[in-house]
Formats: C-alpha cells, structure tokens, sequence
C-alpha cells in the first residue's frame, strides 16, 4: 500500500500545501432550516461559499429532517459531519460545560479579548474533539411559555417542556418537566401534554407556536447561545488560507448578533398581536426569578464539573 504513495509523490502528483485543493465540508444544523436560529448560520455558509472560492466550501446537509438535534454534537465528534450549527443544551451529555453557556452573556468581543472563547474552545476541544469556532445570539434572552396562568411564582403543577437551558429552574420552582427536540413541541402543545415550554423571546412564529400559546412569563432570564463547531481533526487539517476564510465569516457571522435588538423589539410586539399576554408577577418576583435561574444554573454546571465550571463562572462575571 505504501508503494504508490511514494511513487505518486516522486511523480509530483501531490500538490503542495501552499496550493492545497479546495476542501468541501459538511454541514448540519440542528435548528430547522430556514428558522431563526438557523438562519444566520445559513447566511455563513454563503459567505463562505462566496469568500472562500477555490478555498473552502460547504455542503449545508440541513437540519433535524437530515439528523436529530440531539445528535448533532456527536457527529460533529466522530466526523460524521465537519461542521455544525448548534448549541450546547443539545450536547450536555458529551460536554456537561456546555450547559453553562447560557449563562454567559458577554459580547463576543469581549469574550474574545479576556479569553472566555478560548477557555469555552478547549473544553471542546478535550471533550467533543470539536473546534468552537463562534457564537451567536449572546444577546437573545429565553422565556418560559404557559398555557395556564399563573399567580404566584411556583411550577407546581405544570409540566413543562424543556431541555437542559430551562430543566433546573422549571424544577427548582416545583414544576415537572419533559425533555423534547424543538421538533416535538407543536403536537405536545396542541395534545396537552405539556402546559408550556421554554423558548427563546425569538423564533416562535416560524414554528407555528403561536397557535398553541397563550402566556408567556416576565422576565427574560438567560442568553441564547448557538454555536458553530468545526471537528478538530478537520480544522487542524485546513491551511491557514482556510482557516481564515472560516475565521473571517465567523467574525462577520458575530457582527450579525446586532440585528437581534431590534428583532427582539418586533417579536414582543408580534406575540402581543397573536394573543400571547405576558405574565408579570411583578418586580420582587422576577428579581426572585433570576435570582433563583442563576443559581440552580451554575449549581447544576459546578456539580457536574466543578474546576471547569467554577473558572467559567468566574468568567462569566455572575
Ligand atoms: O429550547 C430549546 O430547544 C433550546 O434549548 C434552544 C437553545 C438555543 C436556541 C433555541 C432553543
């Protein structure tokens, strides 16, 4: 088997790394195509596509109609995809810090400078043999959803669904929960089989949640975050041509995060015209309320690790 490497290779048939072939890499999301949280994903890939000509490329798969959210960190891990769009909640079992990137919300820019993304890259890199290259949505909060009110800041009761962003607080506040893929919300809405849901302030309507809702509870609490993870074994393969057009898409993907405001703004607007009444139980509970997130969060992230997660805490700054 070795004989025809090298006789190629004497043969001149490999080229150099300085004029590596262009490299195709396939990607997954595992938000539905075309919604909110993979929409800016999928402006990435254009850019890449387009700034990386004879480069690099990407081969967008899709999202959970291709594989199940739930899987997506692993196959970013075993290569089975190269590259992804994901968040963390969706990965806890390979990688139990992830579940603390919701509770870090500094900027990008930010976390970039004092080393947040760098510390959040080697744990990847350790446990999920997974490059973090980015992070969206920093600046998108979550809400839980309702379709019974509620008087009193307590869960008792409710079954709500979740996955690991909101478990520990719907049960820290008496709830039940049930752990689903965005996938399955629609029809436990529509059954009753839960009596709301967490979900972040955006996205809603383009799963037709809105039909299904009548509450939503105040105050936001947390930071949606959705990553873009590239395999280690494939990121370290690419040359440093490649790896600046990903790195440059990522820092413009960052830059991306600004339009959120505003879109924040419209969807809280939107939901009010669809009938969704928000439930304000007024300021010493919602100060309870974030209090109570934030600490079964970090509690939750420190148990399952305590190093990595008391230096992402402090990080984090909360
Ligand atoms: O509710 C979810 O499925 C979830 O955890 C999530 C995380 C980031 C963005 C959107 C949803």
């Amino acid at each position: 088997m070795r004989f025809p490497y090298f006789a190629a290779l004497a043969a001149g048939l490999f080229v150099a790394p300085a004029q590596a072939q262009e490299v195709t890499l396939r990607a997954v999301t595992s938000f539905a195509e075309g919604t909110q949280f993979s929409r800016n994903f999928e402006r990435f890939i254009a850019r890449v596509n387009e700034t990386g000509k004879g480069q690099v490329q990407i081969n967008y798969i899709g999202g959970p109609r291709a594989m199940p959210p739930f899987e997506v960190g692993n196959a970013v891990r075993t290569k089975v995809v190269d590259i992804a769009n994901v968040t963390g909640a969706f990965y806890t079992n390979a990688l139990p810090e992830a579940d603390a990137l919701k509770l870090i919300a500094k900027p990008m820019s930010a976390q970039r400078a004092d080393g947040t993304l760098a510390f959040i890259d080697q744990l990847h890199n350790q446990k999920l043999n997974a490059h973090y290259l980015t992070r969206q949505f920093h600046n998108v909060p979550f809400h839980i959803y309702l379709n019974k009110k509620i008087e009193k800041l307590d869960f008792t009761g409710l079954k709500i669904r979740v996955t690991p962003v909101y478990k520990d607080v719907v049960e820290a506040l008496g709830g039940t929960t049930v752990t689903t893929a965005p996938g399955e919300v629609y029809t436990a809405l529509e059954r009753g089989v839960v009596d709301g849901y967490g979900w972040p302030i955006t996205g809603i309507f383009d799963l037709g949640w809105e039909k299904v809702t009548k509450f939503r509870l105040e105050p936001a609490f947390y930071s949606v975050e959705v990553g873009v993870l590239v395999n280690l074994d494939v990121w370290k393969g690419l040359t440093p041509a490649q790896k600046k057009v990903l790195d440059d898409a990522a820092l413009w993907l960052e830059g991306l995060d600004a339009e959120n405001v505003a879109l924040i703004a419209a969807e809280r607007e939107k939901q009010a015209k669809a009938g969704i009444q928000p439930i304000d139980l007024g300021p010493d509970a919602s100060k309870a309320f974030l209090a109570k997130a934030n600490e079964v969060g970090w509690a939750s992230v420190i148990k399952r690790s305590p190093e990595n997660g008391a230096k992402l805490r402090q990080l984090a700054g909360n």
